[in-house]
C-alpha cells in the first residue's frame, strides 16, 4: 500500500513507519518536527518521503494526502497537562488537524484513516476495566479533542463511506519515547534515571497502576486496523489488559537493567487517575490483536536500546 503517516517522526509514528517500510510499503511522512525527531527515521530515511508540514495547514494536508491508500493519523499535541494550559492550541492541532486529514482523505479517495486516540477519552470514571461500550467522559481538553476526533471519524465514515478506525492507546512505552520533557511517560523517565544510577521519583504511594503496552504491539494494532475488513467506524482499546503498579514498574525496570532501584516517594500528582486497565477483547476479536511483546520483554528491549 501507499501510506501517509502524520506525526511519522514521533515516538509511535516512527515505529509505524519502520514496520510499513519493512513490509515493503511506500511511505510518506508529514511532521512539523515540533516534538518529532529526524533521527527517529534514520533507519529508514532513504526509503521514506519526509515532508515538513503542519496538520493545521489544510491546503498542505490536501496536497500530501493525494495518492495515498491509507493514512495513519498520529500527529497531535500529546500532553494532557499542556492541553489544560493551552486548550486553543491543542484544539487547533488535535481537532482541526484531524478534520483536515479527513477532508483531504475524502477528497483524494483514501480508503481508510487509522487514528491515534487515547484512554483519556474515558476520564476519571472508576469502573474497571475500561470497555469501548462505556460512555466516554473526558476531563481534559486533550481527552475532549481525542473524543471529538473519534466522532468526526465516525461521521465521515457514515456520510461519505470513508473507512475509519480509532485506536485508544493506553500507556505506550518503548524506544524513542522522549524522557526529557516534564510531560514524558513514566517509563522513559524511570529508565533514564535507573540507567544513570539515580533514584526514581514516585508521585504518591506508588500503588497507582497503569496498563502499559509496548510500542510493537501498538504497531501491530495499527497494521490490523488498516487491513482488516468490516471494522469501519469502530473504536478499540489498545493495551495489554493487565495492571502494573508504579512500585512494581520501578522494580521491573531495575530487574531488566540488572540493578537495584532506589525509590523516592513524593506528593501525588494533581489530576492523576488512580488506576487504569483496559478490556482488549474487542480488538482481540475484531482485529485479531494479541499483545505479543510482554511488559518484561519490552522493558528489556528498552533498557538495551537506551
Ligand atoms: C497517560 C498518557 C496520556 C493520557 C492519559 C489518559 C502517556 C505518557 N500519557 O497519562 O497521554 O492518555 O494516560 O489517562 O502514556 N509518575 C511518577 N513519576 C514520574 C512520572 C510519572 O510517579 O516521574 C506517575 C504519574 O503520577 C502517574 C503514572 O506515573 O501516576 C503514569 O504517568 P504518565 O505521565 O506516564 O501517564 P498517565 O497515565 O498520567
Amino acid at each position: 500500500m501507499r501510506a501517509l503517516v502524520t506525526g511519522g517522526s514521533g515516538f509511535i509514528g516512527s515505529h509505524i513507519v519502520q514496520r510499513l517500510v519493512e513490509n515493503g510499503h511506500k511511505v510518506r511522512v508529514v511532521d512539523d518536527f515540533s516534538t518529532g525527531k529526524r533521527e527517529n527515521l534514520d533507519p529508514v530515511a532513504r526509503d521514506v518521503e519526509i515532508i515538513t508540514g503542519d496538520v493545521r495547514d489544510r491546503a498542505a494536508m490536501d496536497k500530501h494526502a493525494a495518492g495515498c491508500e491509507v493514512i495513519f493519523h498520529q500527529a497531535a499535541v500529546v500532553s494532557v497537562p499542556y492541553s489544560v494550559e493551552h486548550p486553543e492550541e491543542t484544539h487547533a492541532v488535535n481537532i482541526m488537524g484531524t478534520l483536515n486529514v479527513l477532508m483531504a482523505a475524502r477528497k483524494h479517495g483514501v480508503r481508510r484513516v487509522v487514528f491515534a486516540s487515547s484512554a483519556a477519552v474515558y476520564g476519571d470514571e472508576p469502573t474497571l476495566p475500561k470497555r469501548e461500550s462505556m460512555t466516554p467522559d473526558p476531563i481534559s481538553p486533550y481527552g475532549v479533542e481525542k473524543l471529538t476526533s473519534e466522532h468526526y471519524l465516525r461521521a465521515f465514515s457514515r456520510l461519505y463511506g470513508l473507512e475509519t478506525v480509532a485506536l485508544r492507546y493506553f500507556n505506550v512505552f518503548g524506544p524513542r519515547q522522549d524522557p526529557s520533557s516534564p510531560y514524558s511517560g513514566v517509563i522513559s523517565v524511570f529508565v533514564n534515571r535507573i540507567l544513570e544510577g539515580k533514584p526514581v521519583d514516585i508521585f504518591g504511594d506508588g500503588k497507582q497502576s497503569r496498563d502499559f503496552v509496548y510500542v510493537a504491539n501498538v504497531v501491530d494494532a495499527n497494521i490490523s486496523a488498516a487491513t482488516t475488513s468490516g471494522v469501519s467506524g469502530r473504536v478499540y482499546n489498545i493495551a495489554c489488559g493487565g495492571r502494573t503498579t508504579l512500585v512494581e514498574l520501578a522494580d521491573a525496570i531495575g530487574h531488566a537493567a540488572g540493578t537495584k532501584v532506589t525509590k523516592r516517594f513524593g506528593e501525588p500528582r494533581p489530576g492523576d487517575i488512580k488506576e487504569s486497565l483496559a478490556d482488549v477483547s474487542r480488538a482481540r476479536t475484531e482485529l485479531g490483536y494479541a499483545p505479543r511483546v510482554s511488559i518484561e520483554e519490552g522493558l528489556k528491549n528498552l533498557v538495551s536500546y537506551a
